[in-house]
């Protein structure tokens, strides 16, 4: 039992209440100091979990191979109306949900410690930021959230002097028996990823990794954030933030919101390929954004790291990023070189010689599959980004003047289309899709519908969603532009027609130029197109340029049927105000 009592009440039953459930073998309180976390990187290299590399504070891990991404099938929002977690959403009757938990962590964290993790999302004394308490059985979770979140001390005092929290419970699942040597990665071939809505609560058993384990991110800065922000009129988004500066100095910032896997992380840092020009990152997974009282949008990154995908990630493709992970980092699921550093596929176009794999074979080109998971990611802090935006730390958020909706598609979606107006803009988000990516366990490549990036992060009735999406639209409001990009266009070969990375840098220099009126657009059925785009010192062919922006008129019309259908899906819950712009929308066309 934890001695002294705590002031803050709720915590103190929180954590007597999981400890009675669990009956872990003693409890530690995070405070996240330099010497708890050697502590716990001491604890995980001693139950082979975690090898140390050679670069400078950075650690290697590998997962078990059953546990490498989220689960979708296995994540659940449990309303108390089946109805509010809407036809997206798995759903359980909370009672019945909260019966099988109570089964599931019952003395789950026998012979393990019970980490309770005191963490902000958003910068500490910002009224858009939320406090959260994750108690887990992981060392690695802690390590991870001690980058990811500002964790430790300062929270757990504000805790204590009275702020709310939103409590995450989570489990690895397998208990220790005394005799038992440890598993280099324990988990649990059952899991559970369990949201409460109206109580705002989050439970995850049996999976160690990313968004399964680590509370803070997905679970509850979109999953409940999302409920909060429905209930306090903000938003909760999946969205990238960054800063766009030009020649002159000016500067705007927009959010982006793209599927998993589908370029946040290396939009949000770019280095542009155009002159003059300059990125800075805000964040690159989440966005939570308010109307300030001088009608503009703010928006602060929850988050304090990235949690990036590494392959693919190379100095060609993401100089910045490269820079980032220089030193203390957490690299999981990634291939060691002989020299104990890192590789991954596209990280250097031939694979150094003696590499072990992400399952900790010796590892030969061919039939081994790649030698890092598809999967495998980075944990940093985002300070050590080089181009880490100075107002990422600041409490009033930074004013979004431009929203960018993306996705992975290799046909019909054109490299950059403006909406005419907002309501038009939801439509585009509420139309996104993407082909599906390794971020999530499912069909690799499959096209499905991914509302605004959020299917899978979404805590209630997407319908719901998407009218407040259209109800954020006031007159004293200076509402952001919005765009839809697709860096992932293919030729008949199956090639990229967009060379991507730095050069969508030339596609934001348009927004920028729009938002300030100082280009041209063409107006399209679709939405407006670029009447020239910025290509100085790119050597794209005619026919190329042609192709990235062509408006497909049959391809879109049997689009919109499948979406009309698709839209069915949420019955009355879908907002008239977005079957008027579908209508006309297919009437332009
Ligand atoms: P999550 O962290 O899962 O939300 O993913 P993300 O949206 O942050 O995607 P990320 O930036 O990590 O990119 C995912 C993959 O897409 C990586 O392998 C990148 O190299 C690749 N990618 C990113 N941007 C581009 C681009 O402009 N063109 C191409 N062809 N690939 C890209
Ligand atoms: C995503 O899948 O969008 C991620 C990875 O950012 S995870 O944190 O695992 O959700
Ligand atoms: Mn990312």
């Amino acid at each position: 039992m934890i001695n002294p009592k705590l002031k803050n009440t709720k915590l103190q039953h929180l954590i007597e209440e999981i400890q009675t459930l669990c009956n872990p073998k003693d409890i530690h309180i995070c405070d996240g100091s330099d010497s708890e976390n050697q502590l716990m990187w001491e604890i995980l290299e001693q139950s082979g979990s975690s090898i140390k590399l050679n670069r400078e504070g950075s650690w290697y891990v590998r997962s078990d191979p059953d546990d490498v991404a989220r689960v979708e099938a296995s994540t659940y929002i449990c309303s108390e109306k089946e109805e509010d977690a809407g036809p997206t959403n798995n759903w359980f009757a909370p009672h019945l949900m909260k019966e099988k938990l109570i089964e599931l962590f019952t003395k789950a964290m026998q012979g393990r410690t019970m980490y309770v993790i005191p963490y902000s999302m958003g910068p500490v004394g910002s009224k858009l930021t939320r406090y959260g308490i994750e108690i887990t059985d992981s060392p690695y979770v802690v390590v991870n959230m001690r980058i990811m979140t500002r964790m430790g001390g300062e929270v757990l005092e504000a805790i204590e002097n009275g702020a709310d929290f939103i409590p995450g419970i989570h489990s690895v699942g397998q208990p220790l028996t005394s005799s038992e040597r440890d598993s280099p990665w324990p988990c649990n071939k059952t899991k559970y990823i369990v949201h409460f809505p109206e109580t705002r609560e989050i439970w995850s058993f049996g999976s160690g990794y990313g968004g399964n384990a680590l509370l803070g991110k997905k679970c509850f800065a979109l999953r409940i954030a999302s409920t909060m922000a429905r209930d306090e009129d903000w938003m909760a988004e999946h969205m990238l933030i960054l800063g766009l500066e030009n020649p002159e100095g000016e500067k705007k910032y927009f959010a982006a919101a793209f599927p998993s896997a589908c370029g946040k992380t290396n939009l949000a840092m770019t280095l542009p390929s155009i002159p003059g020009w300059k990125i800075t990152c805000v964040g690159d997974d989440i966005a939570w954004m308010q109307f300030g009282a001088d009608g503009k949008l703010y928006a602060i990154n929850p988050e304090n790291g990235y949690f990036g995908v590494a392959p693919g990630t190379s100095d060609l493709t993401n100089p910045n990023a490269i820079k980032t992970i220089e030193k203390n980092a957490i690299f999981t699921n990634v291939a060691l070189t002989e020299d104990k550093d890192v590789w991954w596929e596209g990280m250097t176009e031939k694979a150094p010689e003696n590499l072990t794999d992400w399952k900790g074979r010796l590892w030969k080109f061919g039939t081994m599959g790649p030698a890092s998971h598809p999967n495998a990611r980075f944990t940093v802090s985002m300070r050590q980004c080089p181009v880490f935006d100075p107002k990422a730390d600041d409490v009033q958020g930074v004013p979004i003047e431009g929203i960018i909706f993306g996705g992975r598609r290799s046909t019909l979606a054109p490299l950059v289309v403006e909406s005419f107006n907002w309501a038009h803009g939801v439509l585009q988000g509420a139309s996104q899709s993407s082909e599906m990516t390794a971020a999530a366990k499912g069909n690799i490549g499959a096209l499905r519908h991914d509302p605004f990036a959020m299917l899978p992060f979404c805590g209630y009735h997407m319908g719901d969603y998407f009218q407040h999406w259209l109800n954020q639209e006031k007159d004293n409001r200076k509402m952001p532009k919005i765009f839809t990009v697709n860096w992932f266009r293919k030729d008949a070969k199956g090639q990229f027609l967009w060379p991507g990375f730095g050069e969508n840098a030339r596609v934001l220099k348009w927004m920028f130029e729009r938002i300030d009126n100082k280009v041209e657009a063409t107006q399209t059925p679709i939405g407006l197109l670029p009447k020239k785009l910025d290509l100085t010192g790119l050597n794209l062919q005619k026919n190329v340029l042609d192709q990235l922006f062509k408006v497909d008129r049959e391809g879109y019309l049997k689009d919109i049927e499948e979406l009309e259908k698709y839209f069915t899906l949420y019955k009355d819950k879908f907002p008239e105000k977005l079957k008027t712009q579908l209508a006309q929308l297919k009437s332009r066309l």
